[in-house]
């Protein structure tokens, strides 16, 4: 079986009608209609061991709502959702872990979501080579984030770290060895 964690970024990622959940302009859906979907995949499951999920997952993909009645993830959607997250001035760099065989289409095209609604940036190094080894050797990007913003590039960060822009065009990206 699926982790359970697996399962939520799925259907409140990806996939939320194809188990029949309709999630709100930001992203908010009932804990109790996520619960029965759980359990209908048989997962054994009440809302404590969803909150205990919200509140370990190694990364806080999700967070439930202050009066506990509803969850979202916090980032990742490839269904449209505004989620609200605050613009913020970012520091002078940012990175990007991906690998080799994206390189090329990268140096023409920049940076761009894919089907996920930002690009995703780390705070350091260390979590942008974790995010890139996903998919094999990982190679750790440097974008020249101030200077992005200076030009009029948006930025956002969501409760658990991770920066997101639209695209980062090729110009603000440092290639390692350039
Ligand atoms: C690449 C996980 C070709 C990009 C992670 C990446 C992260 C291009 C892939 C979060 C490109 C997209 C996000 C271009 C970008 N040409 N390839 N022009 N521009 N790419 O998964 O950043 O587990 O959508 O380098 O830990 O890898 O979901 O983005 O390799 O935080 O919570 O296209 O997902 O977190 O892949 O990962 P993704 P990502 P979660």
């Amino acid at each position: 079986m699926v982790p359970l964690s697996r399962l939520l970024s799925w259907m409140l990622r990806h996939e939320p009608h194809t188990v029949g959940l309709v999630l709100d302009t930001a992203g908010w859906v009932d804990v109790d209609a996520v619960l029965e979907v759980c359990r209908d995949r048989g997962f054994v499951v009440d809302r404590a061991r969803l909150v205990r999920v919200v509140e370990t997952s190694d990364k806080r993909r999700f967070a439930i709502s202050d009066d506990g009645r509803k969850i979202r993830a916090v980032q990742g959607h490839s269904v449209p959702v505004r989620l609200g997250h605050p613009q913020q001035d970012p520091p002078p760099q940012l990175f990007h872990g991906t690998v080799e065989r994206f390189l090329d289409s990268i140096r023409r095209e920049g940076l761009r979501p894919g089907r996920r609604h930002h690009v995703h940036l780390s705070a350091d190094p260390t979590t942008a080579t974790a995010v890139g080894a996903r998919r094999g050797a990982a190679v750790v990007l440097v974008v020249h984030a101030a200077a992005m913003a200076e030009a009029g590039h948006r930025f956002y960060v969501s409760p658990n770290g991770v920066w997101l822009t639209e695209r980062v065009p090729p110009q603000f990206v440092e290639f390692p060895g350039a």
